[in-house]
């Protein structure tokens, strides 16, 4: 192994950081004043915390454990791969004009939503390829489950999940919890978008502050807000929780075809999940629940 780094997690933070504010992919294709995503949120996991294998019970037995993901990726047995491993986690918060253009509507995401969802995910992989080859560069195996081609998505009867989810990810490196409408909630808030990387590097896992998965919403701590549920076009969202088919279902149901999406929101794939649930919220910018602690 060769250039090895002294405090791996401030010069990988730092980097990820600096990509996202200097990457062209982070200006917005209508507006080149406007970006997608303000100053990314970065923490880390140890890749062996045992949450990773109670996620095979929560999520689906076909999860893959951070040493799974790299095992797999590197073509190695399990017992090839270095002892410690560790993963890398962040948030890209959606920024404002974005936030508030989505504020307006009640029926279909705005444009600037839609292309932050098309156009914005294009960034958060160049975000995770970057961070590989940087990770890889310090001398260290690394590799990207959530990767397009890498990761896959299952369906059972409580609608799609994936092989390797973010956002629990994102909460094994102790970024934030659930919500009432499924959105995990950061102290950057609810509207954002997330990545991860997994690498036989050893860096301290940060913090776990939260006292439960889904502690940073406010329907679990006071019972008063559900302004989400409200939000919702399609009634996904109930006191229960959220319902992933009648969501995923939703704009499906509108009936736009792969050319009137184009037209309307020049993206090329259809927009999955409209995204009104993140925006206008308590929890749209902020943890809601902070100002409760004081
Ligand atoms: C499949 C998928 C969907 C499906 C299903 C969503 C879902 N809830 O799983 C559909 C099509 C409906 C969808 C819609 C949207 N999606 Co989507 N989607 C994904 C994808 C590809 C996989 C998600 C997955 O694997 N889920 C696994 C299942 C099991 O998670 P879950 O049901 O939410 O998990 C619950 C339980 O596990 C529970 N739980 C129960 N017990 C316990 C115990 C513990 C300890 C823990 C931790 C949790 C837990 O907590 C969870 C919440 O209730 C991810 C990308 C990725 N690779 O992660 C993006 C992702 C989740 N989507 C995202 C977004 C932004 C959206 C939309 C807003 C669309 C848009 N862009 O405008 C909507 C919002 C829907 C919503 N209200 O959450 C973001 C979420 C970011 C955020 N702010 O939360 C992701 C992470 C993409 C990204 N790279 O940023 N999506
Ligand atoms: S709007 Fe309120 S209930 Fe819904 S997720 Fe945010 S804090 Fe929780
Ligand atoms: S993405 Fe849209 S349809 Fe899905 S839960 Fe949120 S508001 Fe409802």
């Amino acid at each position: 192994m060769s250039n090895r780094v002294n405090n791996p997690a401030e010069n990988i933070t730092k980097e990820i950081k600096s990509f996202v504010a200097k990457s062209p992919l982070n200006r917005m294709a209508t507006s080149d004043k406007d970006i997608y995503f303000d100053e990314p949120l970065v923490q880390f996991a140890d890749g062996a915390d045992p949450l990773f294998n109670e996620y095979k019970s929560i999520i689906g037995p076909t999860h893959l454990t951070p040493r799974e993901a790299l095992t797999l990726s590197e073509n190695k047995n399990p017992g090839d791969i270095p002892a410690r491993i560790s993963v890398i986690s962040w948030i890209l918060p959606i920024a404002e004009a974005t936030r508030k253009s989505n504020r307006l509507e009640t029926r279909l995401p705005s444009r600037y939503w839609s292309h932050t969802r098309y156009y914005g995910e294009i960034l958060n992989d160049a975000v995770r390829n970057h961070v590989v080859e940087f990770i890889q560069k310090m001398g260290y195996p690394a590799a990207c489950p959530g990767l397009p081609g890498v990761i896959k998505v299952f369906h059972n009867e409580k609608g799609m999940y994936s092989n390797w989810s973010e956002r629990h990810i994102a909460y094994a490196a102790g970024l934030g919890t659930f919500s009432l409408s499924d959105g995990f909630i950061t102290e950057k808030g609810i509207a954002h978008r997330c990545g991860s990387v997994v690498a036989a590097i050893d860096i301290p896992a940060s913090p776990r502050t939260a006292t439960g998965p889904y502690t940073n919403c406010l329907s679990y701590v006071n019972e008063k807000c559900g302004v989400c549920i409200k939000r919702c076009p399609s009634g996904a969202i109930t006191e229960k929780g959220h319902d992933k088919n009648k969501c995923q279902e939703y704009l499906r149901s509108i009936g736009y075809t792969p050319q009137q999406v184009k037209s309307e929101y020049d993206v090329n794939k259809t927009v999955l999940g409209c995204g009104l649930c993140q925006t206008k919220v308590p929890c749209e910018d902020k943890n809601p629940t902070k100002k409760l602690k004081k």
